[in-house]
């Protein structure tokens, strides 16, 4: 039987080779580390105006005006709500484009992440 060093082995060979003869034991098993995730959210405030909020969410989240009309009455009622849950990367470019969105209108809304 041959056996292959771990660095001659297939990409996407993900089996656990023990010994090798050795009396070492090499772990060969790849990573595969899922993404953390992060919830986007609104916070309440009492000058935006609903239809600056209710545009957010269809511009940045894709949601249809009847979603977007909830989430914004769930945020308005309750102080915070949830716009939708990404990966580290895409969760900050979302609050990046939210925040720049409503500064350059002039509205103190807050849009914030946090690990799920
Ligand atoms: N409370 C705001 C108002 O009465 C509406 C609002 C909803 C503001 C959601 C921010 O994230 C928000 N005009």
């Amino acid at each position: 039987m041959t056996i292959k060093p771990a660095f001659l082995q297939g990409d996407n060979d993900d089996r656990n080779s023990d010994e090798i003869g050795t009396g070492i034991a090499t772990q060969v098993r790849k990573k595969v580390k899922k993404p953390s995730l992060y919830r986007v959210l609104l916070l309440n405030d009492d000058f935006t105006p609903m239809e600056f909020v209710i545009v957010v969410l269809q511009r940045f989240f894709s949601k249809t005006s009847d979603e977007a009309t909830q989430i914004m009455l769930h945020v308005h009622n309750n102080g915070v709500g949830q716009c939708g849950v990404y990966s580290y990367e895409i969760a900050e470019t979302k609050v990046s484009q939210v925040m720049d969105f409503a500064q350059k209108n002039q509205h103190p809304l807050q849009c914030v992440m946090e690990k799920q």
